[in-house]
């Protein structure tokens, strides 16, 4: 097979130093293709390719930057339905899911095509006479782009695009599962009218390409998403050197069901908010924490409603669930119940590996009644695993929620106006939901946690700004 999917590196497609092959979890007989891994070195030309077009872009006009993300967004709304299957194929979401997500990805370029026009800045008279002040937002440089498989088009265009539309220059990095993704986006950008250089891929792994982007002096940002472990990493290389960083790192987000909630409501929020997209998604809600007395009633109605998911290949229709990413992700959900196991959780149903006509990472969605000190319901699993903790009332669930180290999302079912606004005021996350799932977040605002979750400002939305720019504060004296 030849190499399908190239890294783009000053304006023209490359290969490799090696090949690597981009595997099909729903079918592993049928690649989706082989693609270009560099080294160290390579990423080195990129980010020197970057740095060189770094002075042009920061200075061209925000017409000519609209225009780009513009037409960037217009093709993967156009595209959505053939990038969607090939996102499908390569990281095994749903078809649906799959589509959803190159419609929120071209959006999301759409959006940063606008931002790019509304840049602006203040205008403050001075203390002193005869001074004035202008503060304005200038382009940080060259960005490298970290990023994880589970969101192969929406979060590198999320972070892709307020980086070119603020004027800098970017360097990306995809996860190692989905280089077909990468490929097909870096293909789209690379027919906008960039200059050389001014936006580049380069696949391979964390180790060679990942840390080259890290420990280059010539980047001047990085915005990572992916584990908390090598989020530390990425936070203490670029530390050293001064640089700028952001860091999203997941979650153990609770969806707190109260006894006054709309049970089918609740159940249909842990349902999608849980399994929906396998599990893997850093706002799944992964801890159910369901008040006592509704507690037994929720739990058989969500038992019932999760053994009638459907898992399977996710081209077929019907399917609901589609397989696991990876075998080291499914190795990690089958480890993490056995872990609940041996702590004494109540394994309710689901987590067997499943067989399918084509052979796949296929495993059923799993339900467990947990403590709140068992290491199932505090660390992020990352697959289609939820537990339910009990709590005695209001207060208490509240007390579980926040009873993390993390803090990306909080969700609650209830129909009391006084509990909703008490939750939204009172829970340590970024983002908190009331009658929905803790999953599913809109394109245009913001978007990030706290605590152990985030690191430096919010992506998404015109809150984006504070990391894809640096205020300069003017003074003139006339
Ligand atoms: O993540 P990594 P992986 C969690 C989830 C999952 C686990 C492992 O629990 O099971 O992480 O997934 C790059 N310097 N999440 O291995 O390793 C790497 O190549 C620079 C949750 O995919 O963090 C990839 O591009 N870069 C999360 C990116 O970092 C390095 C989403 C993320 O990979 C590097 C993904 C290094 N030394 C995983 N090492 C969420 N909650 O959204 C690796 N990388």
């Amino acid at each position: 097979m030849s190499t399908r999917f190239k890294n783009f590196i000053n304006g023209r497609w490359d290969t490799g130093v090696t090949t690597g092959t981009s595997e099909n979890p729903s079918d592993l007989g049928q690649p989706v293709g082989d693609y270009a891994r560099a080294d160290a070195h390579q990423t080195e030309m990129a980010i020197r390719a970057a740095a060189d077009a770094a002075p042009q872009w920061a200075l061209s006009t925000p017409q000519r930057r609209f225009d780009a993300l513009d037409q960037i967004g217009a093709e993967i709304l156009a595209r959505k339905d053939e990038l969607g299957e090939l996102l499908a194929r390569e990281e095994g979401k749903t078809l649906p899911e799959a589509v959803g997500e190159a419609a929120r990805a071209g959006n999301i370029f759409k959006f940063f095509a606008g931002e790019a026009l509304r840049g602006g800045g203040e205008k403050l008279a001075s203390v002193r006479p005869g001074v004035e002040v202008d503060i304005t937002r200038e382009p940080v440089g060259v960005v490298g782009i970290i990023a994880p498989w589970n969101f192969p088009l929406a979060i590198p265009a999320w972070k892709i695009a307020p980086a070119l539309a603020h004027g800098n220059t970017v360097v990306f990095k995809p996860a190692e599962l989905v280089p077909g993704c990468a490929w097909a986006l870096a293909d789209i950008i690379s027919r906008a009218g960039l200059p050389a250089g001014a936006f580049n891929l380069v696949n391979g792994s964390g180790r060679q390409v990942g840390q080259a982007i890290l420990d280059s002096e010539l980047v001047d940002a990085v915005s990572f998403t992916g584990s908390q472990a090598t989020g530390a990493a990425v936070l203490a290389a670029t530390s050293k050197r001064g640089a700028k960083v952001q860091l999203e790192m997941g979650g153990k987000n609770p969806l707190v069901v109260l006894a006054d909630a709309d049970l089918d409501l609740a159940v249909d929020c842990a349902l999608q908010g849980a399994f929906f997209s396998t599990g893997q998604r850093c706002t799944a809600s992964s801890r159910l924490i369901v008040e006592a007395a509704v507690h037994d009633a929720f739990v058989a109605k969500l038992r019932e409603r999760t053994r009638a998911l459907k898992v399977g290949h996710a081209l077929d229709k019907g399917t609901q669930i589609g397989p696991v990413a990876s075998r080291a992700q499914l190795e990690q959900n089958q480890s993490y119940l056995e872990i609940g196991r041996q702590e004494g959780a109540e394994h309710l149903l689901g987590g067997e590996q499943l067989e399918r006509p084509t052979m796949g990472h296929y495993m059923s969605p799993a339900l467990l009644l947990a403590k709140p000190e068992h290491r199932i319901a505090r660390e992020e699993i990352f697959g289609p695993v939820a537990v339910v903790l009990k709590a005695d009332g209001y207060e208490h669930a509240l007390a579980l929620a926040n009873d993390t180290p993390f803090g990306l999302c909080a969700g609650i079912c209830t129909t009391s106006l006084k509990h909703a606004t008490h939750f939204k005021r009172h829970a340590k996350v970024g983002m908190v939901m009331v009658n929905l799932p803790t999953a599913g977040v809109d394109f245009h605002v913001p978007f990030g946690g706290r605590k152990s979750s985030s690191h430096g400002p919010r992506e998404q939305g015109r809150y984006a700004a504070e990391f894809y720019t640096t205020v300069k504060t003017a003074y003139t004296f006339t």
